[in-house]
């Protein structure tokens, strides 16, 4: 048993290790046991996606791989873009539940222009990065319960042209190969020859090497599968038949396709890489596909989001920093941002009221200018009227004047006219 103390040695800390001998059985040997168990308890999630053009057999494969028929409908060739499809199912086999889920690629090179084909499959893998780090980065995450949706194995179905690679397939593999584990394989092998298909392997690894693309390698640091795994890794890319037929040869049910010159058996090594495939992806290597892209793929995604966010794990200096010290430097950053935001609109404010108030005042300015000429205007015209109605007057007092003299001569004469008679 080994245990590790720290001590302290000159004020320096050092981690001495030391080997003791237990007196007996103390039982912490059942822990890969507890694990297994706890495993078996919460059941596996493993999200496998598909990548190819619409008809390559993929459906077909999936229904193959996992030994049931998954509901798919044919899509057709005329879709505008690609859509991501994910269905997710409950397996079971013995006591072990699998939730897998099954991503596929709908419309993949259907467009003319399949410039942009990869960026939905970009798109769709950040989602699922982007949807566990923001549980990640809950105060109150569950991660147990949580449905991990992030794409553990992309099986990339290549066209078996004989020729190599498509340029679609160079860039959206290339567009992919940080992002997660890409398992080549050659689709409906069963329409190339045996001679032509060493010479399309070969082909498709060496354009693969060129173009710099990472594709998933069978890990071999463990050695209980090392061996196989060297092997297989040879094998790459599997060339792959599926079937949704079976065809009874001896007295067993086998999937197989049937031509008029014969059959092809999914299940037989020696027809296709079908059985090789399986092992590798779920037999062998399922564990190591979930640890690599939680701990590759996943981590890289994460590195990156958080340095964007600015996060970082050493100073300029190269000095360690925690995740707390860089949030009060940019809590203190951002407060003095808002600040400064603040003081520029509140100067920004006084100075439109400045403004305002002198339009204001200009405005009453020539308000009162124009009250004071109505006022003289207005005072004119009184002044006027009041002229013109003394003068009125005056002729009025004339005119009643001359009115009442008219008036008492005539009445004078009308008195002489009468006494004469
Ligand atoms: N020759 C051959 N045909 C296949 C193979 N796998 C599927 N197909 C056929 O190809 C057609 C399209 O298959 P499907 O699985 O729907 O393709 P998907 O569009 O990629 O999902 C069907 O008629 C399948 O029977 C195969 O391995 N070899
Ligand atoms: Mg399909």
């Amino acid at each position: 048993m080994t245990i590790e103390v720290a001590t302290s040695v000159a004020g320096k800390k050092e981690m001495l290790t030391r080997t003791l001998k237990q007196s007996g059985h103390v039982g912490f040997d059942s822990l890969p046991d507890q694990l297994v168990n706890k495993s078996v308890q919460n059941g596996f999630v493993f999200n496998v996606m598909c990548i190819g053009e619409t008809g390559l057999g993929k459906s077909t494969l999936m229904d193959s791989l996992f030994n049931t028929s998954f509901e798919s409908t044919p899509s057709p060739h005329t879709l505008p873009n690609v859509k991501l499809k994910a269905n997710t199912y409950e397996l079971k086999e013995s006591n072990v539940q699998l939730k897998l889920t099954i991503c596929d690629t709908v419309g993949f090179g259907d467009q003319i222009n399949k410039e942009n084909s990869f960026k939905a499959v970009v798109d769709y893998i950040d989602t699922q990065f982007e949807a566990y780090l923001q549980e990640e980065l809950k105060i109150k995450r569950s991660l147990v319960d949580y449905h991990d949706s992030r794409i553990h194995a992309c099986l990339y179905f290549i066209c078996p042209t004989g020729h190599g690679l498509k340029s679609l397939d160079l860039v959206c593999m290339k567009q992919l190969d940080s992002k997660v584990n890409i398992i080549p394989i050659i689709a409906k092998a069963d329409t190339i020859s045996k001679t032509e298909l060493q010479r399309f392997k070969a082909k498709i690894l060496q354009e693969l090497k060129e173009n710099n693309v990472n594709i998933y390698h069978f890990p071999v640091d463990d050695e209980t599968v090392a061996e196989t795994n060297a092997l297989m890794n040879d094998h790459t890319p599997f060339a792959v038949v599926g079937s949704r037929e079976f065809v009874k040869i001896g007295n067993k049910l086998v999937r197989a396709r049937q031509y008029p010159w014969g059959t092809v058996q999914v299940e037989n090594e020696l027809h296709c890489d079908f059985v090789k495939l399986r092992e590798m992806l779920i037999r062998t290597n399922m564990e190591d596909l979930r640890e690599q892209t939680h701990q590759t793929h996943y981590a890289l995604y994460r590195q990156k989001r958080l340095s964007e966010m600015g996060f970082c794990d050493v100073d300029n200096d190269n000095k360690p920093v925690s995740f707390q010290q860089i949030f009060e430097i940019k809590r203190a950053h951002h407060l003095s941002e808002l600040q400064a935001k603040e003081d520029e609109v509140r100067q920004m404010f006084v100075q439109r009221v400045k403004e305002k108030e002198a339009e204001l005042k200009e405005s009453e300015r020539e308000l009162h200018s124009r009250f004071e000429k109505l006022k003289k205007e207005h005072a004119e015209e009184k002044r006027k009227l009041e002229e013109a109605r003394q003068k009125l007057d005056e002729e009025y007092l004339e005119f009643t004047t001359h009115k009442t003299n008219y008036v008492a001569s005539h009445h004078t004469m009308t008195l002489g006219k009468k006494s004469k008679k």
